[in-house]
């Protein structure tokens, strides 16, 4: 019996998962970020060291189907943040501005609890609850964390402008206005110069 429609065959397609938040095709690239590679981000820097650096905390899979820095493109991708923590922090990715201010973002969330961090440039920093369905529409002018604060991976699509590009630097030596910690079992939002209240 023939099917009602067939999806159009693309040699380089990329297809998604929407359950699991995979993406499958040849075209899909992928990174891991293990406990190794976030020297200096998470609040107990000697709890980082004594854990197994080989700790997956984070990987992205994505899809440029245009060049890196080409105008007017947008890329695709799935971020998947394991649950854990490092002392009373919750695992969470590195967080980065966009090179270019004006390019924003959108993130879907698939799986999983967590918060969506964003600071201003004048370093107010707040959250959006991350929950699945939950929709986030990023300013490109706002730097940008998601952190895992249940026991399960938290899983969200992003779609991104192919020139954003990725400023680290400014959260590497700076960190954001604060930290998403467990207090009394619960995740909060705790402000950097309260932290060792
Ligand atoms: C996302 C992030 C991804 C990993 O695709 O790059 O969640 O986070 P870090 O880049 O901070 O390690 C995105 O925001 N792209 O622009
Ligand atoms: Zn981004």
């Amino acid at each position: 019996m023939a099917m009602p429609f067939e999806l159009p065959h693309q040699a380089d397609g990329v297809t998604l998962d929407w359950q699991t938040g995979t993406m499958i095709g040849a075209a899909v690239q992928q990174s891991r970020k293990p406990l190794k590679d976030l020297a200096g981000i998470f609040r107990d820097e000697a709890r980082r060291k004594q854990a197994d650096p080989d700790t997956t905390v984070y990987q992205v899979q994505w899809w440029e189907p245009a060049a890196t820095g080409s105008e007017g493109g947008l890329f695709w991708g799935v971020t998947t943040i394991f649950p854990g923590r490092v002392g009373e922090e919750y695992f969470m990715t590195h967080g980065h501005f966009h090179a270019n201010r004006t390019r924003a973002e959108y993130y879907g969330t698939v799986q999983g609890e967590g918060m969506l961090v964003l600071m201003n440039a004048n370093r107010q920093t707040w959250s959006e609850r991350m929950v699945p369905g939950s929709l986030h529409y990023i300013d490109g002018r706002n730097a940008h964390r998601t952190v895992n604060t249940g026991d399960t991976p938290l899983i969200f699509w992003a779609c991104w402008p192919t020139d954003a590009g990725y400023d680290y630097t400014t959260i590497r030596e700076k960190g954001f206005g604060a930290r998403v910690l467990s207090v009394n079992g619960k995740p909060a939002l705790v402000p950097s110069h309260a932290e060792n209240l």
